[in-house]
């Protein structure tokens, strides 16, 4: 049987006389989720939460007669909308629409629930993971590009706010704008897309960011639902390209169903009066803690509107772990973004990471663990530390060569201990990952002052942030706007949120067609351009091995390097021009003659002059 239409959630069932059978079946609006399975997959236990706020589900018992579906359990709950039914799916069971009766109360509900082809039939790849040859585009679907004006306000909804002169409301931006400019991000080399989460969230106010999720099944309306979202993920497979999906599994938005009429109270951490996590997750790994400090960092909520997850509950664990498979199964996802991971229990963190490794091997996560210290931000990744906790996640954004690197080198006075010295100690740090080629790097997102702010608006100094973006170790991520010197400081948060420019209709300044740029931003665009271009063809940037020397007097010289190239970077953060030699370096540049300036094409010698306050990228040539 073949399905149009992907997405079923509220089943209205026809009132229906059965012919054989003498009983008649209810009318009746009753949700399950996960809203479809598919046919073949290694996850083929499944538990079906099916809810109905017009029913009495509490002695309910349900059966199908589908070829290949055997249930094996049934579970009741505080709040009698809700069962939940274990079903095992063999794999002889084909593709088609499955029955579930319901017997409730006297009543006989009749539920249908569809199995589905598995996507690999769609034709493209999916779930393929990323790695450090990827270069990310992040951006808020709201604030980038306005493609579909028609659902900028959709009724219905509780927020229907639409004002692009407030920082906090919405802006109308959708997943067809983003859709529209492929070819913008295919030319800054860009292989990936990272959004903010697309999923609904009705909230009653600041809905722009995605955070606070209202149904885990469902794409945001607004940003042009599924049918969007699934347009979005072919156009960028079609390409070669690849989708991060944003999830958060710490907490669901105060407007969730499974908030306002929640299965059972223990869904949610509950505290006798509202308590919020202190944000310091020094409690989780250290030895001396007390009782009271974890559980206020894990289980406090993030904030009133955000309550807080009980993960430990294993009806819990088991919908987010099926709703992160069926999001990859459904859309295409290659690689998740975790959201607040530091706040989640790190045990059902790993069981969760592992569940989407054994259905999708390729599969890549990554956390956002804004941590203290490279030591904290390691443990909560795949580490080289001997302790008792062993995180799976394949990787981190990594705050900490954010705010103890790259921001100190540009913006700090060499001395001793400061400066440029901390982006190579930093580094040094690395033997505490498995995998540090894997980490996120960046220089801003939706929640820090933008990278040409932090760096007080010096062209110079943000033009080395990218080139040192581009060219160290790790995934390199760019956060929208950026590359056209979109400025904006993080007080508060909606002034780094504003809307890039062209994405709406009139716009005076248009960085896709360059339009209204100023020559600085024009400049910017196509350094950028350059650098995310060039990194797509090296190998040695892209996949090759680092090595740094120590700086000297704010001179900082790294490699990058593999058997068929050798890249040279040189940082001069001093305050005057400094002189290069090759054979200080001679470890990485025996061999070579000189090499050729990656920017400007220029050919050097193996002695050159940089001036203050410039980096230069050098492709190394014999
Ligand atoms: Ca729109
Ligand atoms: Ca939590």
């Amino acid at each position: 049987m073949i399905f149009t239409k992907f997405f079923w959630r509220n089943f209205s069932i026809c009132v229906m006389i059965m012919g054989a059978f003498s009983y008649q079946l209810v009318a009746q609006n009753v949700e399950l989720y996960p809203s479809n399975w598919f046919v073949q997959m290694k996850a083929n236990k499944v538990q079906i939460l099916c809810r109905s706020t017009e029913a009495n589900f509490s002695k309910a018992t349900i059966q199908t007669n589908y070829p290949g579906i055997s249930i094996s359990g049934v579970h009741h709950f505080e709040n009698n909308h809700y069962l939940a039914v274990d079903i095992t799916i063999a794999s002889s069971a084909k593709v088609g629409k499955v029955n579930f009766i319901i017997e409730s109360n006297g009543k006989k509900i009749n539920t249908s629930w569809a199995l589905l082809p598995r996507r690999a039939g769609r034709g493209t790849s999916f779930a393929q993971g990323i790695n450090s040859a990827d270069l990310i585009y992040f951006l808020m679907p709201d604030r980038f590009s306005n493609g579909d004006p028609s659902n900028d306000r959709v009724v219905g909804l509780k927020d229907q706010s639409l004002n692009r002169d407030s920082i906090f409301l919405r802006h109308g931006g959708d997943l067809k704008g983003v859709s529209n400019h492929l070819n913008y991000f295919q030319k800054l080399g860009v292989s990936t897309l990272w959004m903010t989460p697309v999923i609904e969230n009705d909230m009653p106010n600041r809905t722009e960011h995605g955070y606070a999720a209202t149904n885990n099944y469902a794409i945001e309306k607004r940003l042009g639902g599924d049918k969007d979202y699934l347009t979005l993920s072919d156009s960028l497979h079609q390409r070669g390209m690849k989708l991060i999906q944003d999830i958060v599994y710490n907490h669901f938005g105060r407007f969730h169903f499974l908030v306002q009429d929640a299965p059972a109270k223990d869904w949610l951490h509950q505290w006798p009066k509202y308590t919020q996590t202190h944000y310091r997750e020094q409690a989780i790994f250290d030895p001396h803690h007390s009782k009271v400090d974890v559980q206020k960092m894990i289980n406090g909520w993030f904030t009133t509107e955000m309550p807080d997850v009980n993960q430990e509950n294993s009806f819990v664990e088991k919908y987010l772990t099926q709703n992160a498979i069926w999001s990859v199964e459904t859309f295409g996802i290659d690689a998740f973004r975790i959201d607040t991971y530091k706040y989640c229990n790190v045990e059902v963190m790993n069981r969760l990471n592992q569940a989407l490794i054994d259905e999708y091997p390729k599969i890549f996560s990554f956390g956002e663990c804004w941590v203290d210290g490279v030591v904290t931000q390691a443990y909560f990744v795949r580490n080289n530390l001997d302790i008792p906790f062993k995180s799976n996640l394949h990787a981190t954004s990594d705050f900490h060569l954010l705010f103890s690197g790259i921001l100190p080198a540009l913006n700090e006075k060499n001395t001793w201990g400061e400066g440029v010295i901390k982006l190579y100690t930093t580094l040094s740090n690395d033997y505490l990952y498995k995998e540090p080629n894997n980490n996120v790097i960046f220089l801003d997102n939706h929640d820090m002052t933008r990278i040409h702010s932090s760096l007080g608006e010096s062209i110079p100094k943000t033009k080395m942030a990218y080139a040192w973006l581009m060219t160290c170790r790790g995934i390199p991520q760019m956060y929208y706007g950026s590359e056209v010197l979109m400025k904006g400081i993080s007080n508060p948060d909606g002034w780094v949120r504003l809307d890039f420019p062209g994405g709406w209709a009139g716009d005076q300044k248009n960085a896709f067609t360059e339009d209204g740029l100023n020559k600085q931003e024009k400049d910017f665009l196509h350094y950028t351009q350059l650098l995310g271009t060039y990194r797509k063809g090296s190998s040695a940037l892209k996949t090759g091995q680092m090595m740094q020397y120590l700086p000297e007097d704010g001179l900082y010289v790294y490699f990058r390097y593999d058997k068929g190239q050798t890249i040279m970077c040189v940082m001069n953060t001093d305050n005057k021009e400094r002189k290069v030699n090759f054979e200080k370096y001679s470890e990485r540049t025996n061999g070579f003659e000189g090499g050729k300036d990656i920017i400007t094409g220029n050919k050097l010698g193996n002695q050159f002059l940089i001036p203050s306050m410039q980096m230069i990228v050098i492709e190394l040539t014999k």
